[in-house]
């Protein structure tokens, strides 16, 4: 009887009747659901930056902070989504498509597997298009924000509501793993940073990849250890193979992960040999290109310096004459082609700059200037 009567009415009747009911989509006022999305949106950027950041499993909760931040962004986009559907401006269904991007990258990737899009990962693909959607997003709530009143986010209803978003978010990042277990699901098979698995203990049958372009000329230079020590060093190749072996796991930012067994020196081995100076704290890693990461001097005494990868002599894509393995750290830190270690008072700001204007540098363009 009550369900006959409720079918009776009109569709446009019963939504403003559900709408002073409960329900999300009323609760959220339109300011409130606009923040939320922004607010999220700088939440899912700022976690996914970290998650480069992240390699040891210490960091697997950035991860889990990244995936509740994208899918509490799913539920608020939906009621974005309901609310202005029928009439919405060009600009508004281009952004809010943007943001329907990545999340439907983000999902695809950590479910479906490693797949490729125009010869980019669709990992590499989302974290562009995040990219895009924070510039969208700064530009848009710099150009015409409304300011949120407090009804808007931090009223009891709107807290209750957050909090139901996010607790549904977190329980459905916990369930996710065995859901895909069960299903069968590729994604079952990721790891906690989201790469899948290519060519562990294949020697150099692995991937070559460069962070944006970086590929320098064959060469058979010395390498050095300079800066604040009390000897600085020059050492052939050979002086780098001493039987130090180091079992650990690449995982590229751009989402793939190899697990090799890599032989070569510790770097505290050259370290001591050199001598550090006292005060002196952190420890540079420079590629012949010129890119460079920096460790602090504790954590820099484990590193290896490899010049072999499962007993064969490291290939040149993979880093020849000797590449460093920093397990723990996302493969952008496992500096290729080291020419020079350089120990200094202070960390390094230009490490993070270098990573990309390297391959604008000579010696980074090396083989491509050599083609012509
Ligand atoms: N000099 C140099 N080292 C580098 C890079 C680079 O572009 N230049 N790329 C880094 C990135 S992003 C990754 S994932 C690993 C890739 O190592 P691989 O080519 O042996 O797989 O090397 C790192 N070391
Ligand atoms: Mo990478």
């Amino acid at each position: 009887m009550w369900l006959a009567g409720a079918r009776a009415r009109s569709t446009c009747e019963l939504v403003p009747r559900l709408g002073h009911g409960s329900g999300i989509l009323t609760i959220m006022t339109p300011r409130g659901t606009d923040w939320s999305l922004a607010l999220l949106v700088a939440a899912g950027v700022g976690s996914g930056l970290a998650t480069w950041f992240a390699g040891a499993p210490g960091g697997a909760w950035v991860y889990g902070a990244h995936a509740v931040a994208g899918l509490s962004l799913a539920v608020v986009l939906v009621v974005k989504l309901r609310r202005v559907l029928p009439r919405v401006a060009a600009a508004s269904v281009a952004a809010l498509g943007l943001v329907l991007l990545v999340l439907v990258s983000g999902f695809v990737w950590s479910s479906a597997g490693a797949a490729y899009l125009a010869g980019y990962s669709v990992l590499a693909w989302h974290a562009a298009l995040g990219g895009a959607l924070a510039a969208v997003v700064l530009a848009h709530a710099v150009a015409r924000a409304r300011r949120p009143r407090r009804r808007d986010l931090a009223s009891r209803r709107q807290l209750l509501v957050a909090g139901a978003v996010a607790a549904g978010a977190l329980v459905a990042w916990q369930v996710q793993r065995p859901l895909q277990r069960a299903l069968g699901l590729p994604g079952a098979g990721r790891r906690f940073t989201g790469s899948y698995d290519a060519g562990s203990y294949t020697g150099n049958d692995f991937p070559v990849t460069s962070w944006v372009a970086d590929d320098p000329r064959p060469a058979a230079a010395p390498m050095a250890v300079a800066g604040r020590v009390r000897r600085g060093l020059t050492l052939g190749a050979g002086a780098l193979d001493r039987g130090d072996e180091l079992t650990a796991t690449l995982d590229c930012t751009g989402g793939f992960s190899s697990t090799q067994r890599w032989q070569g020196v510790r770097l505290g081995r050259l370290l001591d040999d050199a001598g550090v100076e006292p005060g002196a704290a952190h420890v540079r890693v420079i590629s012949r290109t010129g890119y460079r990461w920096s460790f602090g001097l504790e954590h820099a005494r484990g590193l290896l310096l490899a010049t072999r990868v499962g007993g064969e002599p490291l290939s040149h894509g993979h880093g020849a004459p000797c590449r460093l393995v920093a397990p723990g750290r996302r493969g952008f830190q496992w500096v290729k082609w080291v020419e020079r270690i350089e120990v200094h008072d202070d960390p390094d700001p230009g490490a993070l700059p270098s990573t990309v204007l390297s391959s604008l540098s000579a010696a980074g363009r090396g083989r491509r200037t050599g083609r012509r």
